[in-house]
């Protein structure tokens, strides 16, 4: 990476002016990110290597088996945003409650709450697949001051301050937002830093690219398996290509380069579907949002979601505007 590409923590103080809150405490947030990123790419990069991968012999809330890179991702965000002392609190996949940081701390002037999916796809890491992290970022809603409470999460997603992930693919990238559109950064390992090396990332209105398990397919609404039998018509410029890596962060995020619409429905299976509304969804939601693409449940918009739990999960479809319109359409008419 030359010179003159701008490094993330350039990018950071750069644009932190057009930040509506206090800057400062953002732009650190954003560098515990940045150097969380870096330690667990180091050991999502080696789980080959070393007796790191395989499951941790634990599981999480949702009753999934916690990998070892799971816990240890987890541990790290924690860790790196605790000690800046900027987060009030943080809900992880991997914790059962929101963790209150420094409550007892009457002075604790900290503003803001992170919700993350510390390591998503983590079952693709025994077979060398890519995985992400997913963060969101809220101010907090209750006094400066007191005890964080669960209302500072259950916040709908069009309140988010900043949202991103990290995705450790052939090459290690931090994508995110603070509302003034979407940017990406490549990590340089030899000199861990990271690159602005896709500017303003923006969804082509339209894709040929639809990302589904078909292995629910008799499971999903009619309206999906109409939309989906849509996509596979010899018509126009269908059929479209499926592609389906089973890592939300990295088929959004192909997705988002080469247009394409990922779909996770409702099912006989999943009754509210698989992902989870606060810490997969609504950030994935504000970036697709960012860079003109849309995202709902087939009818409600995402981030227009009133959460009622941490880890409630919603249906999922978000991607190039277009499609995700079409996919709706479908959904409707089918009622
Ligand atoms: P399935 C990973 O567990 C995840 O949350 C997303 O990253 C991914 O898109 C989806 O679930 C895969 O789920 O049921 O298709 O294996």
């Amino acid at each position: 990476m030359s010179g003159q590409h701008q490094t993330l923590g350039e990018f950071i103080i750069k644009n932190q002016s057009a930040f509506q809150y206090s800057s400062g405490e953002l732009s650190s947030l954003l560098n515990s990110i940045r150097l969380a990123a870096k330690v667990v790419n180091h050991e999502v990069n080696k789980a080959g290597l070393v007796d790191i991968i395989g499951a941790a012999g634990d599981t999480n809330i949702q009753g999934e088996d916690q990998q070892k890179l799971d816990v240890y991702a987890n541990e790290k965000f924690i860790q790196t945003m605790t000690k800046r002392n900027i987060v009030c609190g943080i809900a992880s996949e991997e914790e059962d409650d929101f963790i209150a940081i420094n409550s007892q701390d009457k002075n604790n002037g900290n503003k803001y709450v992170v919700l993350i999916d510390p390591l998503d796809g983590s079952s693709n890491i025994d077979v060398n697949v890519s995985v992400g992290t997913i963060f969101s970022i809220y101010r907090r809603v209750t006094p400066v001051g007191t005890p964080v409470t669960i209302d500072d999460f259950l916040q709908k997603g069009s309140e988010q301050v900043a949202a991103g992930y990290v995705v450790y693919g052939t090459s290690t990238m931090i994508v995110y937002t603070t509302g003034a559109g979407v940017n990406g950064f490549t990590l340089n390992p030899a000199i861990g830093s990271f690159y602005l090396s896709h500017p303003k990332m923006t969804f082509p209105e339209d894709g040929h690219i639809y990302s589904v398990n078909e292995g629910n397919y008799i499971h999903f609404p009619q309206g999906i398996k109409n939309y989906i039998k849509y996509c596979q018509q010899e018509e126009g410029d269908r059929p479209y290509t499926s592609r389906y890596i089973g890592s939300l962060v990295s088929d959004f995020h192909r997705n988002m380069i080469k247009g394409g619409i990922y779909l996770y429905p409702q099912s006989s299976k999943n009754p509210k579907g698989k992902l989870r509304l606060l810490y997969e969804c609504n950030p994935i939601a504000f970036l697709a949002e960012q860079a003109n693409g849309k995202s709902s449940d087939g009818f409600t918009r995402t981030l227009d979601v009133q959460p009622t739990e941490l880890h409630e999960r919603v249906p999922f479809i978000c991607g190039s505007k277009n499609m995700v319109e079409k996919a709706e359409e479908f959904m409707r008419n089918a009622k």
